[in-house]
């Protein structure tokens, strides 16, 4: 499934201070630490959940643990990813974290050099939540995720982003089926140059100059 939350207020008011040109990295970054701790939470209502019996200080009753919460892995793409990871693991405070590098060449073949890759083992159990905030061409995240799918075969396998070009998320669903998706919006169309409009601009330099 494709989640967006074009109906969360809170959610698109943080977009609207990511959009503006006139906010600095500073800003911007927290903006990015926000919106991966929401997406986690939005996550979080799709794992399921166990009852456990607890004891308040006054009585026996029930209360619930989310068991998948703990069978995370968080895959950073740089260098964009780094403000989103840190929102995503203040949700998943267990997760095992994995970093890869990608940059994106020009059009009109966008092709994608990784240089760097460190992810940790995955298992059956484990939800794997690849954070990269812009889903333009889809060019990356297909290629981060034939990757990581090298690592171990996990239970899900859950891109997380804050804008996504609908031509980006037709193609990463053609090849990876299996993919699901959270995005804060989803924006109209790509330029010629790759970019999503009216998009946010270049993640990277909004957050890190
Ligand atoms: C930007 O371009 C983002 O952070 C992504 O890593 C990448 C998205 O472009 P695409 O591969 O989806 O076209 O640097």
């Amino acid at each position: 499934g494709v989640y967006s939350f074009e109906d969360s207020p809170f959610i698109m008011e943080i977009l609207t201070e990511l959009r503006d040109e006139s906010t600095g990295p500073i800003a911007f970054r927290k903006g990015l630490v926000k919106l991966g701790r929401y997406m986690a939470y939005e996550i979080t209502k799709t794992m399921a959940t166990e009852k456990v019996p607890i004891r308040t200080p006054l009585e026996e009753t029930e209360g619930i643990i989310v068991k998948d919460r703990r069978n995370v892995v968080i895959i950073t793409v740089l260098r964009a990813a780094i403000p989103l990871m840190e929102g995503l693991i203040k949700v998943f405070e267990h997760a095992r974290v994995g970093i890869v590098s990608a940059s994106r060449g020009k059009a009109p073949k966008f092709e994608i050099e990784m240089k760097y890759v460190k992810v940790p083992r995955i298992k059956a159990e484990d939800t794997v939540i690849i954070a990269d905030p812009m889903i333009a061409t889809g060019s990356t995240l297909i290629k981060v995720l034939d990757e990581v799918k090298k690592y171990g075969n996990a239970k899900r396998y859950v891109v997380v982003g804050v804008l996504a070009a609908p031509e980006g998320i037709t193609r990463i669903k053609e090849a990876h089926p299996d993919v699901e998706m959270f995005v804060a919006a989803i924006d109209r169309e790509l330029n010629d140059h790759g970019y999503i409009l009216p998009g946010l601009g270049d993640a990277g330099d909004r957050a890190f100059g």
